[in-house]
C-alpha cells in the first residue's frame, strides 16, 4: 500500500476531490499553507494499492492547473519596509509525494 500526499491549489481542490470520489478513491482533504507564498492550499492524503498510484496521479494532474501568481517584493532596512516591483511565481499543478505504508488498519 502507498500513501499519496498531494498539495493542490485551493482553486482546484473541489475538482480534484470530486474526481477522486467519482473514481472510488478514499481521500482526506486538509487545509494547508504554502511555506513560501503563505497562502492557502489543500493537501490530500490518499491511501491506495500500489497498482492504483498512477491512476490517482493522473486524476490529480488532470484537474490541477499550473498558474502564475504575483508576489510583492518586500525589502526591509533598519528603519523601514519598502514594497518594490512585484514578480510572478509559477505555482502547480500539484506537488505530489508517494510514500510506502508499512501497515494499514481501520479499528
Ligand atoms: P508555497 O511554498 O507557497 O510555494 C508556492 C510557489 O512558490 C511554488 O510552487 C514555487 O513556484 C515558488 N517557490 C517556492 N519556494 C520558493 C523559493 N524558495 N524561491 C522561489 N520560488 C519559490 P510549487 O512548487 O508548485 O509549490 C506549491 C506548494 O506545494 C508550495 O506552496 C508548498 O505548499 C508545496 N510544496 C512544494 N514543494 C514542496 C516540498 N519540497 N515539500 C513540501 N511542500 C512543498
Amino acid at each position: 500500500m502507498k500513501l499519496v500526499i498531494a498539495i493542490v491549489n485551493d482553486d482546484d481542490s473541489v475538482e480534484v476531490a470530486d474526481a477522486l470520489l467519482e473514481n472510488h478513491f478514499s481521500a482526506t482533504k486538509m487545509a494547508s499553507t504554502g511555506g513560501f507564498l503563505r497562502t492557502g492550499n489543500t493537501t490530500f492524503l490518499i491511501g491506495v494499492d500500489e497498482d492504483k498510484v498512477d491512476e490517482v496521479i493522473s486524476l490529480i494532474k488532470q484537474y490541477s492547473s499550473q498558474r502564475s501568481q504575483i508576489i510583492p517584493n518586500i525589502s526591509t532596512n533598519s528603519s523601514h519596509t519598502v514594497a518594490t516591483a512585484s514578480r510572478h511565481v509559477t505555482v502547480g499543478g500539484a506537488t505530489i509525494f508517494v510514500v510506502n505504508i508499512d501497515r494499514f488498519e481501520k479499528v
